[in-house]
């Protein structure tokens, strides 16, 4: 197995897939897709675009459905849900398709969705998605930021970092890219004190302002959930 980390879709090499994408948004679509579908969604179906979503999710009974809009950080105006893990709760997630389209992390995992696997993974469910890759071993691997409008995130790297330590605990893997070995050393630094690493940065800020403090604190908590959300068809994703 050979673990690449490009921090933003925009990084990733052209014309090119892995044999799996793990997508990562820790801030916080991909902590928001493992909270669902641990509370009882039967799915998350991602997309790019506001439009694409009201599209699609037209066609979806209205009591099985639930539309999630987030831009810039806040909840669009009409749709039942921001991207807040917190209010996934299990008697709402119930049995529901939740329809998302965020700022970043349904962008990043656009990019990905033709690869054979994808999964997504957050610091909330960073040893499941590690058991799973080590169990499943895939040729080559990307860990995929999905970084802010096409700039780096801390939060994104710090997760990459978490789940290629743990990873090296358990099998041996060849490292793709500089990054692997950076995002490594990130984690080290700072595994004693993720929820003030998730705050210093930028997007961790971000939400800070808009009252997210909650948020952080539980997108900041490791290995909470044992669940990898995985891809079935392109942009719909269960729990495995
Ligand atoms: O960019 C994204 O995809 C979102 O996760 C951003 S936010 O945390 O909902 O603001």
């Amino acid at each position: 197995m050979e673990v690449f980390l490009y921090h933003t879709p925009e990084l990733t090499p052209p014309d090119s897939l892995p044999d799996c994408a793990v997508v990562i948004d820790v801030l916080r679509a991909t902590s928001t897709i493992a909270t669902a579908l641990e509370n009882g969604a039967e799915a998350v179906q991602a997309f790019g675009s506001l439009s694409d979503l009201m599209a699609h999710s037209e066609a979806w009974p209205e009591s099985l459905r639930l539309r999630a809009g987030e831009r810039g950080g806040a909840k669009v105006e009409g749709y039942d849900l921001g991207n807040s893990p917190l209010d996934c709760d299990p008697q709402l997630m119930a049995g529901k398709r939740l329809f998302l389209s965020t700022t970043n992390g349904t962008r990043a995992l656009q990019r990905v969705e033709a690869a054979p696997q994808v999964a997504t993974a957050a610091l909330i469910n960073r040893r499941a998605v590690t058991e799973f890759l080590a169990l499943t071993q895939p040729k080559t691997v990307w860990l995929l930021g999905s970084g802010w409008e096409g700039g780096y995130s801390l939060e994104d790297t710090v997760c990459a970092g978490a789940v290629a330590e743990l990873l090296a605990e358990s099998c041996s893997y060849q490292i793709g890219n500089d990054e692997v070995i950076a995002a490594r050393a990130l984690f080290r630094q700072w595994q004693g004190d993720l929820l003030e690493l998730l705050k210093q940065a930028s997007h961790g800020r971000r939400l800070l302002g808009l009252n997210g403090d909650a948020d952080i604190e539980y997108c900041a908590t490791l290995d909470i959930l044992n669940l990898v959300p995985i891809q079935k068809s392109p942009g719909v994703l269960i729990k495995k």
